[in-house]
């Protein structure tokens, strides 16, 4: 384990729905996990999403879900310390864990990542749920690093899901049949919105609720890979919720638990760390 969270930074969680740590995992983690970047980037998984394979400029891929075959990712999520920083921002006894998520943005990548909040996406309600993004590569806000709506977190708004890619992807489809409102055009009007980014060393994370709203641009250096691995953790309030636009990789059919119920399912939401 490399940090646990301060009080400061507890409270800006709360406060903002965001976080940033210094230095929050260690170099020899980012180390392992670039290799696996360079592992995905080189033979992406059935739930891969890459707009421009082989290329080694403008390419925005992702990758997810990969923690039950790839051991590295495995170690990752029990070994870094990541489960117990994800407790402590949400104020949870436990920290489950749900998916991995691989996000890459080659240098001179134009694509952004489209201004979103999380938890309509996913099979899961409660406050208690967040992610953890660790920068694997130093980005700036020009070149990537995440932005988010201060505070959003706590407008009580449920935002419809929207495929990122457009309609064509034949991978991100489900993301368009979800309820919800429709997000506001952040990117149009951004002097409406209190928006805050990092700019972000290797091994600096952002630890951030499914209910912020959230974006990167595209990455603007034509030098610097822009890489990062997203954790998904679930705390004690988080209950499932399968809902038409959630990501289809766990379904009812995967979990042992009923809609309303606490993801207590070992095998798909491992408890990584308790109090
Ligand atoms: O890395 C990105 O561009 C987006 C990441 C993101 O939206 C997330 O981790 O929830």
């Amino acid at each position: 384990m490399t940090r646990t969270m301060s009080q400061q930074e507890i409270e800006a969680f709360n406060a903002d729905g965001v976080a940033v740590l210094r230095g929050a995992i260690s170099d020899g983690w980012v180390a392992r996990m670039n290799k696996v970047i360079d592992q995905q980037l080189a033979a992406p998984s059935k739930w891969g999403n890459d707009a421009n394979p082989g290329a080694t400029t403008n390419r925005h891929f992702s990758d997810r879900y990969q923690w039950q075959q790839n051991s590295e990712i495995n170690a990752y999520i029990h070994e870094s310390g990541c489960a117990q920083l994800a407790a402590q921002a949400m104020g949870s006894e436990t920290a489950r864990f749900y998916f991995d998520h691989l996000l890459v943005k080659e240098p001179g990548t134009v694509n952004p990542t489209p201004w979103h909040q999380d938890v309509p996406y996913w099979p899961f309600l409660g406050s208690q749920i967040c992610s953890i993004w660790l920068a694997l590569t130093p980005c700036t806000v020009a070149s990537s690093a995440m932005e988010f709506v201060r505070g959003s977190h706590l407008d009580g708004k449920y935002y419809m899901p929207e495929a990122f890619t457009g309609d064509g992807d034949a991978n991100a489809g489900w993301m368009n049949s979800g309820d919800g409102e429709k997000c506001p055009d952040i990117a149009a009007n951004r002097e409406d919105y209190d928006i805050i980014g990092f700019d972000m060393e290797p091994g600096d994370a952002v630890v951030f609720s499914a209910w912020t709203l959230h974006g990167a641009g595209g990455n603007a250096s034509l030098e610097t890979r822009r890489a990062a691995i997203s954790t998904r953790w679930l705390g004690d309030n988080a209950v499932w919720h399968p809902h038409p636009g959630a990501d289809p990789i766990v379904t009812q059919d995967h979990v042992s638990v009923q809609p309303g119920q606490a993801p207590l399912d070992d095998k798909m939401f491992p408890k990584v760390w308790q109090a």
